[in-house]
């Protein structure tokens, strides 16, 4: 496919609740999307980075002018033999992998268009129907925080997660284990400790927790190997794989049981699928993370969970969760055993609401 025309746009949309991690509250989303045409047909990404660099380097300025002034660049009049040669276009610029991986995805569902595919199996997807859980930020009382647990267990999400902190952690998770003594449960701390705090983690042991997510430095893997040696609850990376050598490293060090897969943080779907391939290799379980997307990242990560490695419930949920009005149409929507079927139309599956993008952007810019 040779690539024509790349518009980025960035869309400016409220969350229906605020959502909070240790690194900080957000409200509002800033979201670059890019859409690549090829011979008539086009794709759409979305960038998944957060406003500001607190999740990892990347944020929404940083990725507009990677994009604009490095990756479109480079992808704009070439010749591609598939959407997997894509990284190799990119493959000088270090890190911006969320930034890269928004264009990444757009050519994927690019291809799927031009192939007649829905994206899903173009990726190798096998799972008709996958798993959902859902992540609860940290809130402004515990009450709040078990009103919420019960409102979404009622609604059928198979696994909750919750995101804990210093002075949001051993306390919370003892009470909501206390009020749910059956749910799949998790906690997810955003980088938040250091291997100072080893004895004060191990005291989350004692709850079942399916597994602890990145508790340690972004950038970590060895303390996290050291900090599961010495706690029984198994450690899931998040923040420090991106990339499947990241992968393969943190396993063979015995820093991570269980890996988190986000589409943006390794660069879209080749790498993707590498991460997963090494995870599958090594009998590592896989699931898909979330960065609070909208309609066309979320389309994208439920395309991702059909993948056969991916056999624990992610953090895929319903954009009413997200979203008064999403930008695809239908919504992603989850069935009352927390589950959401994988769409049978060809592409991304679900429809792009262009009229309401138009209403939500803040930016365009048509790169030739
Ligand atoms: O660490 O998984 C994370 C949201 C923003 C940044 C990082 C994370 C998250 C979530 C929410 O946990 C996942 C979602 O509901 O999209
Ligand atoms: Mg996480």
């Amino acid at each position: 496919m040779k690539i024509g025309r790349i518009i980025l746009r960035e869309i400016r949309i409220p969350l229906v609740h605020f959502f909070e991690t240790s690194f900080g509250r957000t409200t509002n989303r800033r979201i670059v999307l890019v859409e690549v045409e090829s011979g008539g047909a086009v794709g759409w990404g979305e960038v998944t980075a957060g406003e500001r660099p607190f999740y990892n380097e990347e944020w929404t300025d940083a990725a507009w002018s990677v994009l604009r002034d490095f990756v479109a660049p480079r992808v704009i009049g070439k010749t591609l033999k598939s959407a997997s040669q894509a990284t190799q276009l990119s493959s000088g610029i270090r890190g911006h992998q969320m930034a890269c991986g928004g264009l990444e995805a757009a050519l994927w569902h690019l291809e799927s268009c031009l192939i007649g595919v829905p994206l899903w199996k173009h990726i190798g997807g096998i799972r008709k129907e996958i798993a959902c859980g859902v992540s609860i930020g940290i809130q402004d009382s515990v009450e709040k925080l078990l009103d919420l647990i019960e409102q979404e267990t009622a609604a059928g999400y198979q696994r909750i997660k919750i995101k804990i902190k210093p002075g949001w952690d051993v306390d919370v998770v003892h009470q909501v284990r206390d009020r749910f003594p059956d749910v799949q449960l998790m906690a997810d701390a955003n980088s938040a400790y250091t291997l100072d705090d080893s004895e004060h983690l191990k005291q989350l042991d004692a709850f079942q927790l399916m597994m602890i997510e990145q508790p340690l430095a972004h950038d970590e893997i060895i303390d996290h190997a050291k900090l599961q040696a010495k706690m029984s609850t198994p450690i899931c990376l998040d923040e420090c794989i991106r990339s499947a050598h990241h992968a393969r490293q943190a396993i063979e060090m015995g820093a991570a049981q269980i890996i988190n897969i986000k589409l943006g943080r390794v660069g879209g779907f080749s790498e993707a699928l590498k991460v997963h391939a090494v995870c599958r290799d090594q009998g590592v379980p896989v699931w898909c993370g979330g960065m609070l997307e909208a309609g066309i990242g979320r389309a994208h990560n439920v395309a991702l969970s059909t993948l056969e490695g991916f056999s624990l419930p992610g953090d895929v949920s319903a954009s009413s969760r997200y979203w008064k009005r999403d930008v695809i149409n239908p919504p992603v929507e989850v069935s009352e055993i927390g589950t959401i079927q994988a769409p049978e139309a060809i592409g991304l599956g679900y429809e792009i609401d262009q009229d309401y993008i138009e209403t939500l952007t803040v930016r365009k810019e048509v790169l030739r």
